[in-house]
């Protein structure tokens, strides 16, 4: 019986070959076997594999010390925030980098074909937001590398695709994915608890959105309501599509929104702000914090400031512990 393998499993055995480090090549090997059709044609293939993984496994182990420590990419954050694309193979992850920033990654119609990160940079009004492609999830095997980068966002999108109608199984997925990486996802209606923090300690929390993508399929709708039915009351879910720009716009406005960011302008004295170079802070920040991203000094020296926002008169004195709003423009004297 003839293997017929797919394209991917070829490009991931090229890797294989040049991959330097044992890690690199059990990571890889690992994704050869997930690739690898299942059947009586590949049997003997996937048990050759296996004693290969098990052979460089053995060898690792005798490894002792830091070089076990392996974290190949850490993506160094930029911008004013860091966003992850992450989700099931072929759900559309690639494209949306692709439709929302000037990077290109490789996008095709079958799983796995992304198997690095990639990042990219999402212009937004007067930010850059960085986002960051990921490797697909699978249930056979992890990239070592990827929970970390997960854990290091600011924002969680689990690209879905509703032009399949597993849609539920897709959500099992990214939920068993982020179990396994030790991130809570925040849920929606449930304010945590202290007792809740203390007790899941190594876990660390996380803004989870669902992105339903390829509403542009025929199905789509009714898939779109089985998602919401289940899961909206726990999560927020944006229905868009890759190839729909309008909707490529409106995802960017929702990201924006849930971070959970705002931005604030500074002036000096006598001269009007510059619009075009907001300080990015925590919603919830207050006068102090915007001084302390601006220097530090600033902080020490800092007396009080003139605001203009919605909330106060124009030039309004305030304290250091002043909250600010979205658009506040601040005058700090020191
Ligand atoms: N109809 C439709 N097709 C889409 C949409 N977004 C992506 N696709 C197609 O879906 C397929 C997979 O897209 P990718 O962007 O490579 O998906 P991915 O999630 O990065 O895949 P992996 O890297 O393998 O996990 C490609 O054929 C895309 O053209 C969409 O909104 N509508
Ligand atoms: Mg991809």
């Amino acid at each position: 019986m003839p293997a017929n393998l797919p394209p991917q499993y070829y490009e991931a055995e090229r890797r294989y070959r040049e991959a330097k480090s044992l890690e690199d090549k059990i990571s890889i090997l690992q994704e050869m076997l997930a690739i690898m059709p299942k059947h009586k044609g590949t049997d003997k293939l996937q048990a050759d594999l296996r004693a290969k993984l098990s052979r460089l496994r053995k060898t690792i182990e005798k490894k002792k010390g830091p070089s076990r420590k392996y974290h190949p990419y850490r993506i160094p954050r930029e911008g004013a925030a860091q966003v992850i694309l992450m989700g099931p193979p072929n759900t559309g992850k690639s494209s949306l980098l692709s439709a929302l920033t000037k990077v290109s990654p490789e996008v095709a119609p079958y799983p796995f074909t992304t198997h690095e990160p990639v990042v990219g940079m999402m212009p937004y009004e007067n930010i850059k937001i960085q986002l960051v492609d990921t490797p697909p999830f699978s249930l056979e095997f992890n990239f070592p590398w990827l929970a970390e980068i997960i854990r290091r966002g600011d924002l969680l999108l689990a690209v879905l695709d509703l032009g399949k109608d597993d849609i539920l199984d897709q959500v099992e997925i990214v939920l068993k994915k982020l179990e396994e990486f030790k991130i809570k996802p925040q849920i929606k209606r449930k304010e945590k608890s202290e007792d809740e923090i203390q007790e899941s300690s190594g876990n660390v929390f996380k803004k989870v959105v669902f992105v339903a993508n390829k509403d542009d399929i025929e199905g789509a709708e009714g898939r779109v309501s089985v998602l919401k039915e289940f899961y909206q009351e726990d999560f927020p879910v944006i229905v868009t599509c890759a190839k729909s720009p309008q909707k490529m716009e409106r995802l960017k406005e929702r990201i924006y929104h849930h971070l959970g960011i705002i931005r604030v302008y500074t002036k000096v004295p006598g001269n009007p702000p510059d619009m075009q170079d907001p300080v990015v802070l925590r919603k919830g920040s207050s006068v102090i914090d915007a001084a302390r991203a601006i220097h530090k000094d600033f902080v020490k020296n800092l007396k009080y400031a003139r605001i203009w926002g919605k909330d106060e008169f124009k030039g309004q004195k305030v304290e250091r512990e002043h909250p600010l709003e979205e658009g506040d423009i601040l005058e700090f004297h020191t």
